[in-house]
């Protein structure tokens, strides 16, 4: 048994997330977290909102709402779909916590104990259409890296460089589309992250099993052009974390608050200190997890992000760890995701183009979406989610393959035997057949989920399930009956023995599906299975079930058609 800490990339707090974002960070985060409790493992999984930024203001602003009220808000929404989708998350937490504040005060102030802050007097951006500084994603124009168009000032989105507002060519303000834009002097903190471009670089080329998309984007920005750049922490805003030294006030620093990149990944630690106070832990509790001081050398810790959000997971999030000298945790693995596009196109937020987490629950259950989600993960690439794919693989593997397994086992059984496990007869060659090739593909599940290679893991489930139904059509229970009752009734205990391991193993990908077909099965062992034939003898005769309803029904022609019409653009 170990213990794992689990972290998703926290979502920005300014409105519902797509598809697209579910499946690059939380639900392949809560895939994993399920599958290590799954097989005994301590496990603490969080993720956040991630409040502060102008995003946040802008969307209160539009809503009307003061801004702390707009995110208090928004956290509930997302909450709540968090849970509808299943995500099971140790703590949800908000980086507009208390915990945050405290602990991204503490992280600024010792970086400047430890000479690794700069106060730098910069020309910066201001909007006089705007009548205010416009932070860096806030302006648009030419990427100088790439050429890109509509780059925004913190960071390429086709080419994921990081930038600065002034590399910009032609400038100008994303919120009003004004050119009037002129520079002012203001006082900033930079992190230098330069000097501990050293310690970086080690610490990257030690991790040589990370998966290449994650340190092929570190690499290339700690070794790109000019390298590893000094990072502003602070930004002209009135919503976010104010600028202190630790407890103490920042001289020149008032009214700033922290740029929400600094403060965002610390809200991971902040998060385990949320955790503890609402479950009236003491801070030892949380600290376990996190301070290599105070019993976290044995903590294994995973973050999942999308790619874009690599270069500050590799970079500088270490880098403020690093620079605090102290003994915080480092990411001990990065599992970073490509990006799903929809439909022939990118999803958009702003267009309103794709499926976003409460449209995907009000048409169908969370499973369905989790399975084609999870199974098509864009892990070595870009994937696409299209509406006749979608149809097709729920089509036929949950309603076809496992849906139709569990319907045809429990409904012969009931109409043969009634709904007990029936006696008589004896598992021979076929079953015995069956058990060693489940035992070899167990165990490759297995390795796929240890080694986070989700749509690998997927495949064998897929298979898994599959082999079930060939065993009970060349087996044919129903042809046996009429000869040799007994023989079928062996058949249809190995199946609702099956109907069990199939619900053990799917549980971290189907959750719902996966606990209906358990107390249909009247059975509470959820052991991981390690031997065959112990796992198949879980179900004894006379042990009562009860048929469960279908719990996966197809996809028509006109659903499919509808919906792609109605999700092509312009969310209401
Ligand atoms: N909120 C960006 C995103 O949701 C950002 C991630 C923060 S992780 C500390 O993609
Ligand atoms: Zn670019």
């Amino acid at each position: 048994m170990a213990r794992i800490l689990i972290t998703s990339a926290i979502p920005y707090i300014n409105g519902i997330k797509h598809l697209g974002n579910l499946v690059g960070s939380q639900l392949p985060a809560d895939l994993y977290a399920r599958y290590c409790r799954a097989r005994g493992h301590e496990v603490m999984f969080l993720c956040a909102t991630d409040e502060h930024g102008t995003p946040a203001e802008l969307a209160a602003a539009k809503a009307g709402k003061p801004v702390a009220d707009y995110c208090a808000e928004m956290h509930e929404v997302q909450a709540e779909l968090a849970r509808g989708f299943r995500l099971s998350f140790d703590h949800f937490g908000r980086s507009s916590s208390p915990q945050n504040h405290r602990l991204t005060q503490y992280f600024a102030g010792r970086l400047a104990e430890n000479g690794l802050i700069e106060e730098v007097s910069e020309r910066q951006v201001y909007s006089n259409a705007d009548g205010r500084f416009l932070p860096d994603r806030y302006i648009e124009g030419t990427c100088p890296n790439c050429g890109y168009e509509k780059a925004r000032g913190d960071q390429c989105e086709n080419c994921t460089k990081q930038l600065d507002p002034t590399d910009l060519i032609d400038p100008r303000s994303a919120i009003s589309g004004s050119t009037d834009l002129e520079v002012r002097e203001t006082k900033h903190l930079y992190l230098k992250q330069r000097s501990l471009r050293g310690d970086l670089e080690a610490w990257i080329d030690s991790k040589t099993d990370w998966p290449v998309l994650t340190t092929s984007i570190a690499k290339k920005w700690l070794n790109d052009g000019d390298g590893l750049q000094d990072r502003g922490i602070t930004r002209d805003l009135s919503w976010g974390i104010p600028v202190k030294k630790g407890e103490a006030d920042w001289p020149g620093m008032e009214g700033k608050v922290f740029y929400v990149w600094f403060d965002a990944p610390i809200e991971y630690i902040a998060a385990s200190a949320e955790w503890a106070e609402k479950n009236g832990r003491p801070e030892a509790d949380w600290r376990r997890w996190w301070r290599l001081d105070e019993g976290a050398e044995d903590v294994r810790y995973v973050q999942f992000m999308g790619k874009d959000n690599v270069p500050f997971h590799t970079l500088s999030f270490p880098a403020t760890i690093m620079g605090s000298r102290d003994p915080w945790k480092l990411v001990d693995y990065i599992k970073s995701f490509n990006y799903l596009n929809y439909d022939g196109g990118q999803f958009s937020t702003s267009q309103g183009r794709g499926v976003f987490m409460d449209q995907a629950l009000s048409i169908l259950p969370a499973d369905y979406w989790r399975w084609w989600l999870l199974s098509h993960a864009p892990e070595s690439s870009d994937s696409e989610f299209t509406w006749e794919n979608f149809q097709a693989s729920v089509n036929k593997d949950l309603a076809d393959v496992l849906g139709n397994f569990v319907s045809r086992v429990t409904k012969f059984c009931r109409s043969k035997f009634g709904e007990v496990v029936p006696e008589g007869g004896a598992y021979g060659d076929r079953e015995q057949e069956l058990n060693d090739d489940l035992y070899i593909r167990i165990r490759a599940y297995d390795a796929h989920m240890e080694a986070m290679e989700i749509r690998k893991a997927a495949a064998e489930l897929r298979a898994i399930w599959v082999a079930g139904n060939e065993y009970l059509q060349s087996a044919a229970p129903w042809t046996v009956y009429k000869e040799d009752p007994d023989q079928a009734a062996a058949i249809i205990r190995f199946s609702l023995n099956l109907i069990r391991l199939y619900a053990v193993l799917s549980a971290p990908f189907i959750p719902d599906a996966a606990k209906a077909m358990m107390d249909a099965m009247g059975c509470e062992d959820d052991t991981w299975p390690a031997q065959m034939t112990h796992a198949m003898e879980r179900l004894a005769p006379g042990q009562a079930f009860t048929t469960p309803e279908m719990p996966f029904r197809k996809i028509s022609d006109e659903e499919r058609e509808e919906w792609q019409a109605r999700f092509a653009g312009q969310r209401g």
